[in-house]
């Protein structure tokens, strides 16, 4: 590591002081993810104490920075977009990861040594490879940097992936994400219906059927009744 990479992060940390940060959500055991030419990327371990300004998925967008071995820091987001929802990405003032209902990831990191990083283009591969976060917490598809290649989400050995920590991971039937599933969700889960989806959790949630569409739809419905009678 050179002087350059040991020196940045202070920098960067001392001009968060005034921004809020919650705890890293990523699970410490699945953190790292390979980039063709950065070497790995350390998705929780930022700021002290570690994690405390690593990256935080929420419903509809992430937060907070990663660390690539060969440049430095990457950041997917200050966490307050300004239509609060989405980050715009229109220009440098609002930008950073959004995470579609369907869980797709979209927008544009960025990192002082090597720009831009496309979170779009991976949905443009041959054969596509989608940017997303999976029902299971887990990330997965390609997302491009400008300058250095693929970042690689796909890998599948544990260790080589990233991934929510447990506690985080969407419940199925917990369609008002209190973290049970009990009669409380009927209301949530008919509100959702009645909208024709939510937020990529609440969808992962509410998506029971058989054959899952990332979507709470009228085919959900016996499934959720079973689900929340059953064990
Ligand atoms: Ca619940
Ligand atoms: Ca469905
Ligand atoms: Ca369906």
């Amino acid at each position: 590591m050179n002087r350059t990479n040991v020196i940045r992060p202070v920098i960067v940390f001392a001009t968060l002081v005034t921004t809020t940060f919650a705890q890293s959500n990523i699970d410490p055991a699945r953190k790292r993810a390979w980039c063709e030419n950065l070497g790995w990327t350390n998705w929780r371990d930022a700021g002290l104490p570690a994690g405390a300004q690593g990256v935080l998925i929420h419903d509809t967008f992430l937060s907070g920075w990663l660390w690539a071995e060969n440049a430095g820091w990457i950041r997917v987001g200050n966490g307050a977009p300004a239509n609060t929802v989405a980050y715009a990405n229109a220009d440098a003032s609002d930008y950073g990861i959004n995470i579609a209902p369907d869980g797709t990831l979209h927008g544009r990191a960025w990192s002082e040594n090597i720009a831009w990083i496309n979170f779009d283009a991976g949905a443009s591969a041959t054969p596509p490879q989608p940017a997303r976060i999976d029902c299971s917490g887990r990330l997965n598809g390609f997302a491009w940097a400008e300058n250095t290649g693929w970042l690689n989400l796909s890998a599948t050995p544990t260790g080589k992936f990233v991934a929510l920590q447990p506690s985080a991971v969407p419940l199925r039937c917990d369609v008002n994400l209190d973290g049970v599933k009990n009669g409380l969700d009927v209301q949530a889960f008919v509100a959702t219906l009645a909208q024709g989806g939510a937020n990529w959790r609440v969808n992962c949630a509410g998506d029971v059927e058989p054959t899952p569409d990332r979507s709470v739809d009228l085919g959900d419905v016996p499934a959720f009744v079973a689900c929340l009678l059953g064990p």
